[in-house]
């Protein structure tokens, strides 16, 4: 059954910059959570699959909080629970974020997916920097293992105990581990792990690994070997940190190749990027190839679930990494779906409102100084489209505008109200529009609740 959903979400942003010239996101508005039709954890629960998301800890409150709690049934800590964050000085640690994040999944009926003991990045520098004789390798290796899932033993359901140990044609990776230890390393690992919790299910996971290569085929046959040794190896992880348009044809073979192995497969960091900005048509691709990583996760048994690398383009490591690169996680900025989060549901068996109401209006500050500002308002649309608009707002604080440009804006009081200008009334969909203004203000001067209509 289908739900019904706000014909208009709203949501507000300003980017309030300082004197000091630090710039500082702050949101605010009303808060809609998406009103999807059935929430994705439902759908993948009824197929039997996860439907994860990686998360930030400080961020689960409002919109954010909302959206984690209700859409997905895993959670992975994007950051939370790496060697660097739980032990930045030896033998001192904060499991703050860690304990946070676990602490939220109970609390909303989600399994959490620990990541990750074993790995050559996020380590922190008492490790790096340290000269160890392979034996004090082994026994940090050992003890780090035992204290933090022993920490969560019995309340994580898998975890990615080793993390990218291989390089891309296939040979491993030559890292701190890898270099004291030699390749058994992975093996002591998985060991360490069972002993520290023996119902956690215990995976290996790297990227670049999703269709059949020289990579995939190092991870399958070290998995092949492991399962021959007698090593705990449970599952494996396949990254999938795609590009728009490339989603390896011999993905859902490559899955199968791990299953015929005896282990499990998950899609463990999924996100699609693209060369901003995003237009329709790129969404519309993006959606496509969201949609064919679902298809070949669901039509494999072992396949347990696939979990997005951030579920919103706000919360996404991709921006900050390949600069100009983007739009890559199922919601928008400002928390709207996009076509992509309306595949997933599809291929989770679901079925999908129109895609409607999904224009919303964002006010920013983009400077002030002592009396006056410049603002400004984006209107941008994504699976609907606009003719006309207009975007009304109250001021709480005595602002006034004084000018505006590519709207026609009158106040009454502290009540604004801007309207398209005759050229710019057309927002298309995946397009948006912007008009600015000056104002003065005084003492404070806050963001407002802007509404669109
Ligand atoms: O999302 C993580 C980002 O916040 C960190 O800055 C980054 C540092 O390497 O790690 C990101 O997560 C990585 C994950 O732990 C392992 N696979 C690749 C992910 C993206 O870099």
């Amino acid at each position: 059954m289908r739900s019904s959903r706000t014909s208009l979400r709203v949501r507000l942003a300003a980017l309030l910059a300082g004197a000091a010239a630090v710039g500082t996101l702050v949101t605010a508005g009303t808060t809609t959570a998406h009103a999807a039709d059935t929430p994705l954890r439902d759908l993948a629960a009824a197929k039997g699959k996860a439907m994860g998301t990686a998360v930030t800890g400080s961020k689960l409150t409002g919109t954010y909080g909302d959206l984690a709690g209700a859409q997905f049934n895993w959670l992975t800590p994007g950051n939370a629970m790496k060697w660097g964050s739980v032990e930045p000085t030896r033998g001192t640690f904060d499991w703050a974020e860690a304990d946070q994040i676990v602490a939220f999944a109970e609390a909303h009926g989600q399994e959490v997916r620990g990541h990750t003991l074993v790995w050559h990045s996020q380590n922190p520098g008492w490790l790096t920097n340290g000269t160890w004789t392979p034996a004090q390798l082994s026994t940090l290796l050992n003890d780090h293992i035992a204290t933090e899932v022993g920490r969560y033993k019995g309340r994580l359901a898998a975890w990615d105990v080793v993390n990218e140990p291989f390089n891309e044609d296939g040979t491993y990776r030559q890292t701190l581990w890898y270099n004291g230890l030699g390749t058994g390393y992975i093996a002591q690992a998985l060991t360490a792990a069972r002993a520290a919790d023996p119902d956690a299910k215990l995976y290996i996971n790297d990227y670049n690994v999703e269709g059949v290569n020289a990579k995939s085929t190092a991870l399958y046959n070290l998995v092949k070997s492991l399962k021959e040794q007698g090593v705990p190896i449970d599952g494996v992880g396949l990254q999938a940190h795609l590009i728009l348009g490339q989603v390896p044809s011999t993905l859902q073979q490559n899955i199968q190749r791990f299953a015929d192995l005896g282990v499990d497969v998950a899609i463990t960091e999924l996100d699609i990027r693209m060369t901003l900005p995003s237009d329709s048509a790129k969404l519309t691709q993006q959606a496509a190839d969201y949609k064919a990583v679902m298809n070949a996760c669901v039509a494999v048994a072992r396949c347990t679930g696939v979990t997005v690398w951030g579920f919103t383009d706000s919360d996404s490591w991709i921006p900050s990494t390949f600069p100009g690169q983007g739009a890559a996680t199922p919601y928008d900025e400002n928390y709207a779906p996009k076509p992509a989060y309306r595949a997933i549901a599809e291929a989770l068996g679901g079925t999908t409102t129109p895609p409607t109401g999904a224009c919303t209006a964002t006010y920013s500050v983009a400077s002030q100084w002592n009396t006056g500002f410049t603002g400004q308002v984006r209107i941008a649309c994504s699976g609907a489209a606009l003719s006309s608009w207009k975007v009304t707002w109250t001021y709480g604080a005595g602002q006034q505008i004084t000018q505006a440009w590519n709207a026609t804006c009158t106040q009454s009081g502290a009540a604004v109200s801007c309207a398209n200008a005759s050229y710019n009334g057309t927002v298309p969909d995946g397009g948006s529009v912007t008009f600015g203004f000056n104002g003065s203000w005084s003492g404070t001067n806050p963001v407002p609740t802007v509404t669109l209509g």
